[in-house]
């Protein structure tokens, strides 16, 4: 090992120390929040819910933390909004926070390719997502810039003192995979972010995984059309559930009555000693734990359900009575 890579290893440690002394210091939990998409009014409730407060210098509660799953951004009406009370939080260390598939993406939209183009190409699908952020920050603007230097700064994932959080799904040989594009913070460094977009490569195939969800091939022969009506022979699967085995049990956004009822054969299922949280799903209606050990706290606030957290105080089994959800409109 060099000089250099024990210094690396060091400081890893060194922010291991501090994260871990910011924990017993500030006391007693994280309140884990899900997909917020620009729907900063619902997170102001939320916040006001876990007795969070906001004495002008930004929202903190005296004993606990948030840590946000990540896409804060998209879709809704207050991105600006939604943004500056995530990023007071995180300089004030009254919350942590992960990066989602919508920073990713839009921090490849803002960064050249070397060739005159984008590391995420502005086509006119990828514009359409991601039209309501360039609109409202103003692409190019200070705002902008700062906002997606700010993204750039985001972990891809925390494995803390008891639980762990990532946007779509924790596959460790997947993290594995990242670990040397990864700065010991765990943020994509400059090269891996390039080697993350890397249509293909071994890193971008983990990092889809990680931030998108896992998918999995159908058997031959077997295939569904999705709702632009493309034909697929894949689908995302309920990696939580451990029950969820075969296609028909674990598919996701799929009539099950078009799938077989046979194994997935590959295993992305959790099963670790300590719980996970992340978001991205889209799921509907009420809250549920989707998990004892893996809970989606994304419930479609963006889509007229709810913003939803996990309120944890070191419980190894989680428990549906920690949920706590605010719908998207007050009412
Ligand atoms: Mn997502």
């Amino acid at each position: 090992m060099t000089s250099g890579e024990k210094l690396t290893l060091l400081s890893a440690k060194f922010i291991q120390q501090q994260m871990d002394s910011t924990l017993v210091t500030k006391g007693s939990g994280f309140d884990i929040v899900g997909d917020i998409h620009g729907h900063a009014d619902a997170l102001e409730r939320l916040l006001a819910r876990l007795g969070y407060t906001d004495s002008g210098d930004g929202y903190s509660h005296p004993s606990r933390q948030i840590i946000f799953v990540g896409d804060f951004i998209d879709r809704g009406p207050q991105q600006s909004e939604a943004l500056a009370i995530a990023r007071n939080m995180c300089s004030k260390g009254s919350a942590l926070a992960v990066l989602g598939n919508h920073e990713f993406n839009a921090i490849g939209w803002a960064t050249s390719d070397g060739n005159g183009g984008f590391l995420r190409p502005h086509t006119s699908k990828n514009q359409t997502q991601h039209r309501a952020f360039l609109d409202q920050l103003k692409e190019g603007s200070t705002a902008y810039r700062s906002a997606i230097d700010w993204f750039r700064t985001l972990p891809v994932y925390l494995d803390l003192n008891g639980l762990r959080i990532v946007h779509a799904c924790w596959h460790q040989q997947s993290l594995d995979l990242l670990r040397p594009h990864l700065d010991p913070q765990n943020c994509f460094t400059k090269a891996g972010f390039l080697a993350a977009n890397a249509r293909g490569s071994a890193a971008s195939t983990a990092a889809e995984i990680v931030l998108k969800g896992p998918e999995v091939a159908l058997p031959p022969n077997v295939s569904f059309f999705d709702k632009d009506g493309h034909e697929r022979r894949e689908t995302r699967i309920k990696w939580w559930d451990g029950a969820a085995t075969t296609f028909r049990l674990a598919a996701i956004g799929v009539d099950p009555d078009v799938l077989p009822d046979t194994p997935i054969g590959s295993d992305y299922a959790y099963g670790a000693s300590k719980p996970v949280f992340f978001g991205h799903y889209w799921l509907r209606g009420t809250p549920v734990l989707t998990s004892p050990d893996a809970a989606c706290l994304d419930f479609s606030v963006a889509r007229a359900g709810y913003l939803t957290a996990y309120r944890w105080t070191g419980e190894i089994n989680l428990n549906a009575e920690n949920l706590v959800a605010v719908p998207a409109a007050p009412g």
